[in-house]
């Protein structure tokens, strides 16, 4: 038996097989055509699933299912895209029209919890039943696994951590889900921009004012390098992140946290921060052993968990 996943993205969607181990064994990535529409995108996850069995050395019938890890407010029991703000997908049916398409059974989830699986199932977390992932990129993706499988809470909506409100009232600006003061409204790709264009906007005397199209990588860079304003920025981030790590720790007591995504490629810098904020605001027991790692499959962990949905 094998497992396909595809890993849904605003530009290219990543397809993978899987062996039961949760080895990834052969990837192919196509556009998802998010321009042409809906219809448009459901076809080529379609496409995509079956031609890369067709190029492996698999056959179709020894697919066990095919799971799919996509951006957006998901109802995940009922297997429906409910809101998929990259995508423009609202209301779609997603895993019915695939299964009709496919002849095969289909598992959706969110892009995050995804990742999360994958780590758990052969990354960061392998090996560790109870952990909580984070994924820093355009938004702030989370997911939970607590003995071995996703939580999804009653409709699906468990685990969107960058949702938890941590930002002060005074300090918080409007989240993309209509609510202030989210954690990804800060912590993320786009916040740590944000905060940079401001800081350029009002005058603050730092070396991003010399940088054309300000990406998130530029902030840290000019942090490490000691750019007192980057360097706010940047704690800044790592600080609501420890925060929120802080209460899911509490919630939850994870073993490991892992953390992934293009803004944890800061590495060290940023998960000092992470881990100091961490450790002074986490009760001593309830931090005793946890552990706080980046992720370890880089690209490939929402495929990877997405092919682990068939087992999850
Ligand atoms: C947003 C939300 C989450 C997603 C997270 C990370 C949308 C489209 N996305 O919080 O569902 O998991 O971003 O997404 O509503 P990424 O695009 O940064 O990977
Ligand atoms: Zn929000």
């Amino acid at each position: 038996k094998i497992y396909v996943g595809a890993d849904i993205g605003g530009t290219t969607i990543k397809v993978g097989i899987c062996n039961v181990e949760g080895v990834l064994i052969q990837t192919y990535e196509g556009p998802t055509g998010v321009e042409v529409g809906t219809d448009e995108i459901i076809n080529n996850i379609a496409k995509y699933a079956r031609h890369i069995v067709e190029e492996s050395p698999y056959a179709w019938e020894q697919v066990a299912g095919v799971g799919i890890g996509i951006a957006g407010f998901l109802d995940i029991p009922n297997g429906f895209v409910k809101h998929s703000v990259n995508l423009g997908l609202r209301n779609v049916k997603l895993r019915d029209i695939l299964e009709e398409k496919l002849q095969k059974e289909v598992r959706i989830n969110n892009d995050a919890n995804v990742a999360a699986l994958g780590e758990a199932w052969g990354g960061a977390g392998k090996g560790v039943p109870n952990c909580v992932c984070y994924t820093l990129g355009t938004g702030v993706g989370g997911g939970i696994i607590i003995n071995g499988k996703i939580i999804e809470g009653f409709s699906g909506m468990a685990g969107e951590l960058g949702h938890m409100q941590i930002v002060p009232d005074l300090e918080a600006i409007q989240c993309g889900c209509g609510k202030m003061g989210c954690l990804e409204t800060v912590s993320s790709a786009t916040g740590i921009i944000r905060m940079a264009k401001d800081a350029v906007a009002r005058g603050d005397r730092t070396s991003l004012s010399l940088v054309e199209d300000i990406m998130a990588k530029d902030v840290v860079d000019a942090a490490k390098a000691g750019d007192e304003v980057a360097i706010r920025i940047v704690n800044r981030a790592a600080f609501y992140l420890g925060k929120s790590l802080a209460a899911v720790a509490i919630v939850l007591n994870p073993q490991r946290f892992i953390i992934g995504g293009g803004v944890s490629k800061a590495g060290d810098f940023l998960f000092d921060q992470i881990r100091e904020v961490f450790q002074k605001l986490t009760p001593d027991i309830a931090q005793e052993g946890v552990e706080i790692v980046p992720a370890e499959l880089g690209n490939n962990a929402g495929v990877v968990g997405a092919a682990g949905l068939l087992i999850n």
